[in-house]
């Protein structure tokens, strides 16, 4: 592959964990004055500036993109000569410990499509200063280790910015002559830049109010457009809902006398955790049934928990520097894991988590762009905010709290947040806080800080029928990663249990820790051989490798009391043949049909667990669990299995399907798990080879009073061709053009579908005249899902490649940072064919010959041709 060169620029500079130095100059204090106007923003800013220890350096004031219209320090306007400006940073020699530095710039939000700093959206003005944007807004030093008061006074066009929004409390407000107003708020928390915030525009609110375990009342809005207000209950619930059980679980109360949630169109991430208004994706906060599915339901209440849970974890105490992201992201992604869980279901949110960080994580740890959760080293952070940092790093804390228990976990919690309250903690900071708190020594498990890659266990169960014992043998592997050749042990809690096949019951569930390369256990009192239930409730994110035979997986499947290893069973067995007919082995898929006719069959089991274990893997899945991936083969199988479920079980499928069928909406847990079965009954009815497969998915669509139902038969029909499958297609695009969310899954679906023109049509959905880069929804509903579309987006002609690079190249002038989250899926080419690999780094290689590329782009595409 040598013969493939690049001319690009010089690459980015390195930043490095092991530079960290504290700050020069701190700034207990600032306020900003911001004269708002779409093209012409004025930004004043007044910092007081303590020096930060004996040195004789000059202040160093981060910005991008701004020219300084004046510049004071203590009331004197100084001459051009006594400062200087280095690659945006403002540079001003100071002599004094303590001084107070005013700065002016103009900025134009209209013209911002990064949408990083002060940018417009809809018609509002509103910020993202995560993690490097608030240096767009004005001259500070931009790092999370400088904590401020802030004091901010906004002053708008009262018709076009009727509401005037930022962190803290509303201290004050008023009238000005021309039709202007202003308002004034004070945050009386210190907080990093990145936590700042404000909104101005023409908002509607849906207020209620939240009284603390203190007795404090605390004012709560969701501010939308007018049209959307009826689509922020869901929100407003799961507010209420987050901010007592934080109280409960946590004992973290919330602080201030306001929380504001503001929803815009056009935002880069889920959203996020500004002290005291939070700013979310809207696709995060408005849902109702006619356009919301459940998955959007439980999205908006699981994103709502994670940033109002920031408010402790990340903003109270919150990270000393940009590798310790994982410190707030890896904590809060468990924490509003749990909270899910205690909302619906403990099995059920279990599978999504790990189905999840397997699809995600799993894949990145095994790339070009795997590293540890707190990094070593950086070029543009914006690429680190990853499913590693924040999938893996709440499997780390999960660990921790499994090994801990509850009662010590929460004693190592309280620590943590009491001892660096007011603080920018380390990733260290918080496990000596679970060791002192919790009584535990985890010199050994920091390694999961350090170390990339996914740790490969086997396990071996070996029966002594003479001694009635049996050996469990476990081994650990992490493969080498970029820059970590080689690896030390990790510690890996293992929850197992030895089932008796019997009497169908096991001999206790058990937490063994695997610390060494090979390990042996023993365990007495086994005339007969067990059958091994291991990672029980997947209590280590680790690839688990057993010697279980199909027999032993049936068995689990049938048996097992953790509802995790339950779905594992099955999973590993649907795995199992379909490895093997890829390649070129004929295995036996009757126990598959029979496992997945007992599950169906059990009335005991709750229906949405029940449609996750029947769920074949994805091929996305299917394709990891190789060494080379065939996308072809993989598909032709996956299909072939599918339609087998389908026909065998047709009647039993289509009682679902009817007894599934509710008589009017609601949210409840049992009516989503019925939704969710009856989904999957539709799916294995379209399968089977029924004449009226279409016919039935085309009369879910048409007569569903919910978007769950309808999406789902849109999808099915979108994998199919039939005149159903383009009718339903052109009544939904008529039906919600003009709502932009569901439009979103208009091209969603499509970009999904395992057709076979699916990348064709991809291609004219990007010259679809609603299809638009300016847009991060927009972009990612199409090329981000075709992206991992594996049979679609690996099509053998390599056009899957170029469609998706050139996505990448025009996006990359316009708004970096979502361009580069496209590039991971051409960094996977040693896994496929030379063919495909090929012409996936011809792609990476024209991406980075592009002139003027970003440093977030730049970064992702050359890594990923390494
Ligand atoms: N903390 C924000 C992340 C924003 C990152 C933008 N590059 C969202 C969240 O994790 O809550
Ligand atoms: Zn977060």
């Amino acid at each position: 592959m040598a013969d493939i060169q690049t001319t690009h620029a010089a690459a980015p500079a390195v930043i490095r964990r092991s530079d960290y130095l504290p700050p020069d100059w701190l700034v207990p204090d600032i306020a900003l004055d911001f004269d708002l106007d779409p093209r012409a923003t004025r930004v004043q800013a007044r910092l007081s500036i303590t020096r930060n220890g004996v040195h004789d350096r000059p202040l160093r004031l981060d910005g991008e993109g701004l020219v300084p219209l004046a510049v004071k320090v203590d009331g004197r306007l100084l001459a051009p000569e006594e400062w200087a400006l280095d690659a945006g940073t403002l540079i001003i020699p100071l002599s004094g410990g303590a001084h107070n530095v005013e700065t002016s710039v103009e900025l134009a939000p209209e013209g911002n499509s990064k949408l990083m700093g002060l940018y417009a959206s809809g018609g509002l003005l509103c910020t993202q200063c995560e993690a490097e944007g608030f240096r767009r807004i004005t001259f500070f030093p931009d790092r999370p280790d400088v904590l401020s008061r802030y004091d901010v006074r906004l002053t708008g066009d009262k018709t076009r910015y009727p509401i005037l929004l930022a962190n803290g409390d509303p201290v004050d407000h008023g009238d000005l002559e021309g039709g202007r107003h202003w308002a004034r708020w004070v945050d009386p928390f210190p907080k990093p830049c990145y936590l700042f915030a404000l909104v101005a525009g023409d908002l509607a609110c849906n207020r209620d109010r939240f009284v603390t375990m203190s007795g404090r009342e605390v004012t709560l809005g969701i501010w939308v457009k007018d049209a959307d207000l009826p689509r922020t209950a869901h929100a407003m619930k799961a507010l209420k809902d987050s901010m007592a059980w934080d109280e409960r679980v946590y004992g973290r109360e919330y602080d201030l006398d306001v929380f504001n949630i503001v929803a815009v169109a056009d935002f880069n991430f889920g959203a996020m955790e500004n002290k005291g208004l939070n700013i979310f994706n809207s696709r995060y906060i408005l849902a109702d049934p006619a356009t919301a599915t459940d998955v959007d339901y439980d999205g908006v209440e699981g994103v709502v928990a994670h940033e109002y849970f920031h408010n402790w974890s990340g903003n109270r105490v919150t990270c000393r520097d940009w590798f310790q992201l994982s410190l707030k992201e890896g904590f809060t992604v468990f924490r509003d894991q749990n909270f899910s869980a205690d909302m619906g279901s403990h099995a059920v949110k279990r599978i999504e988590d790990v189905r999840l960080l397997r699809a995600a994580q799993f894949q990145e740890d095994a790339g070009p762009l795997a590293h540890p959760i707190r990094p070593e080293s950086y070029m543009e952070i914006s690429n680190f905010y990853t499913a590693t940092i924040y999938n893996k790093g709440a499997e780390i804390i999960r660990m921790m709290a499994l090994m801990l228990g509850a009662e010590r976990f929460r004693a190592g919690s309280d620590l943590y947040f009491d001892r660096h309250d007011g603080e920018a903690a380390t990733c260290e900071d918080f496990v000596r806080a679970m060791e002192e708190g919790g009584g535990t020594d985890l010199t050994q498990f920091r390694r999961w800080y350090e170390q990339a890659g996914t740790p490969r266990v086997r396990a071996m169960l070996h029966h002594d029928a003479a001694a009635q014992s049996v050996e469990l043998v476990l081994e650990q592997s992490i493969p080498p990663t970029p820059g970590q050749p080689d690896k030390q042990p990790m510690a890996i809690p293992v929850r197992t249990a030895l089932f008796d096949p019997d009497t169908d019951g096991h001999h206790g569930d058990q937490l063994l820790m695997l610390t060494q390369s090979r390990q042996s256990f023993v365990f007495e009192g086994f005339a007969a051989p067990p059958i091994l239930s291991i990672n029980r409730g997947f209590s280590a994110p680790v690839i688990m490798e057993t010697n279980s035979s199909q027999d032993d997986l049936a068995f689990l499947s049938a048996h097992d009391d953790d509802p995790f290893a339950r779905y594992e069973a099955m999973q590993q067995l649907m795995v199992n043949i379909l490895v093997g007919q890829v390649a070129g082995q004929a295995i036996d898929e009757q126990a598959v049909v029979a496992a997945v006719c007992n599950s169906v069959s059990d009335p005991s089991l709750d229906p949405a667990f029940v449609a996750e274990v029947v769920r074949l893997p994805s091929e996305a899945y299917l394709g990891d669990q190789m060494r080379l991936v065939d996308p072809d083969a993989i598909h032709a199988a996956r299909d072939g299995l599918q339609q087998r479920i389908g026909a065998e079980l047709e009647p039993l499928w289509r009682d679902i399907h009817a007894r599934t069928k509710a008589d009017g909406f609601s949210l409840s847990s049992a009516a989503k798990g019925a939704r969710k079965l009856r989904n999957v009954a539709l799916l294995y009815i379209a399968a089977s080879g029924a004449q009226d497969g279409d016919a039935i998915a085309f009369a879910q669509f048409n007569e569903a009073d919910n978007m769950t139902e309808r999406q789902a038969a849109l999808a099915i029909l979108a994998s199919r061709s039939s005149s159903e499958r383009d009718a339903a297609l052109a009544q939904f695009y008529d039906r919600y053009r003009d709502d932009a969310l569901t439009l979103d899954k208009w091209f969603q679906t499509q970009a999904f579908a395992l057709h076979p023109d699916t990348v064709d049509i991809v291609a004219a959905l990007g010259r679809h005249p609603d299809f638009t880069l300016a847009n991060p929804n927009r972009v990612r509903s199409l090329f981000g899902a075709f992206a991992g579309n594996q049979w679609a987006f690996h099509h053998g002609s390599g056009q899957g490649y170029t469609l998706v690079a050139d996505c990448i190249i025009a996006l990359d002038k316009l708004n970096p940072q979502t361009a580069a989250r496209l590039v991971p899926p051409l960094g996977r080419w040693k896994r496929f064919d030379a063919g495909r690999a090929g012409m996936m780094r011809a792609q990476l290689a024209r991406i980075l010959a592009e002139p003027g590329l970003s440093r977030d782009v730049t970064e992702q595409a050359g890594k990923s041709l390494d």
